[in-house]
């Protein structure tokens, strides 16, 4: 390289001066001041995760903002930008469009979490050990006992109690098309998550089957819940990607999301986001603190903040 004239060397001497703060770790880039947004769900744990990963992006002197999301059209709005994280993509639920997502650009893989999940049908355990339906949790014992699962809204059919529909449609009452289940079982969908939970404390006072919608982790991995077990999931064999669906959710994973931009905007908190890893005892505890200790959200992240800062605090630095 030629230099031309003295100013362009002065030039390069700031230039180099400035290279040299960076590589010795003195300029690190400050994160900037506009808030992180953060989605709320309607499930306990991503809501409690929420406030806990506000905490710490606080802790580290961020602005944060909440918004109550969609669970499915979150992931268009991380990719444009409107919100900035998502922390709990499910496999089985929100796979498809987080990576529809991806696929457009804008949304990038923050890592995944040590916990594996499963969000599928099952029964309380204690159903299982009563005997209520001969050959559970395989779901071929199915066929042969719907009655044991009616209710007064099901016409005679056993009842699948589904989530809310937003988080995923018609994927159960296609399965039970699928599996040739259809004409002696029928979807029902809950109103909210509390629902699921109002119908197994009233099913277990009456000492009545039923089959709910659940996942994992979740505080009633503590209680005892077998999920049923249905034919393997395989890729493309839901409805959605080709196949008939007759096959039972994934073994999944749990996977952290970010805006493309996070990184750059605010490299310490991006820095602490991706190596933030829940395990499937901790999101069970998050969940429970609302659940079962009946704890509003925010207190129960405080909570959670409080008594597990050697787990969280070592993220931040
Ligand atoms: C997305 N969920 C954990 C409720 O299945």
């Amino acid at each position: 390289m030629k230099f031309r004239s003295p100013k362009m060397l002065r030039t390069l001497a700031a230039a180099s001066c400035v290279s040299l703060m960076t590589m010795g770790g003195a300029a690190k880039a400050a994160d900037s001041t506009q808030p992180i947004v953060i989605p709320l769900h309607n499930w306990s744990s991503q809501v409690v995760m929420a406030y806990v990963i506000g905490g710490m992006f606080e802790s580290m002197g961020s602005n944060v903002e909440y918004v109550p999301a969609d669970s499915q059209a979150v992931y268009e709005s991380i990719r444009n930008g409107d919100v900035t994280i998502s922390h709990e993509v499910w496999q089985s639920t929100f796979g498809k469009s987080f990576y529809n997502a991806m696929a457009k650009g804008g949304v990038i893989d923050a890592g995944t979490h040590s916990a594996t999940t499963l969000e599928e049908m099952g029964v309380p355990t204690w159903v299982i050990e009563e005997n209520l339906c001969p050959g559970l949790p395989s779901w071929e014992a199915l066929k042969d006992c719907p009655e044991v699962f009616a209710t007064a809204d099901s016409e005679g059919k056993g009842r699948w109690l589904e989530g809310p529909q937003s988080w995923h449609g018609d994927l159960m009452p296609v399965r039970l098309e699928a599996l040739g289940l259809a004409d002696t079982w029928t979807v029902k969908f809950a109103g909210g998550a509390d629902a699921l939970w109002t119908e197994l404390a009233s099913a277990k006072k009456e000492k009545r089957g039923t089959i709910i919608f659940n996942w994992t982790p979740n505080f009633t991995d503590a209680d005892g819940f077998t999920f049923i077990e249905f034919p393997e999931y395989f890729d493309g064999c839901r409805k959605e990607d080709g196949g008939d669906g007759s096959c039972g959710s994934p073994k999944g994973w749990l996977k952290k999301a970010a805006n493309y931009k996070f990184p750059k905007t605010h490299p310490a908190a991006y820095t602490a986001f991706s190596k933030l890893d829940f395990t499937t005892t901790q999101i069970g505890e998050m969940a429970a603190l609302v659940d079962i200790d009946k704890m509003d959200h925010k207190d129960a992240a405080a909570k959670w903040l409080a008594d597990n800062e050697d787990v969280w605090m070592p993220w931040t630095q």
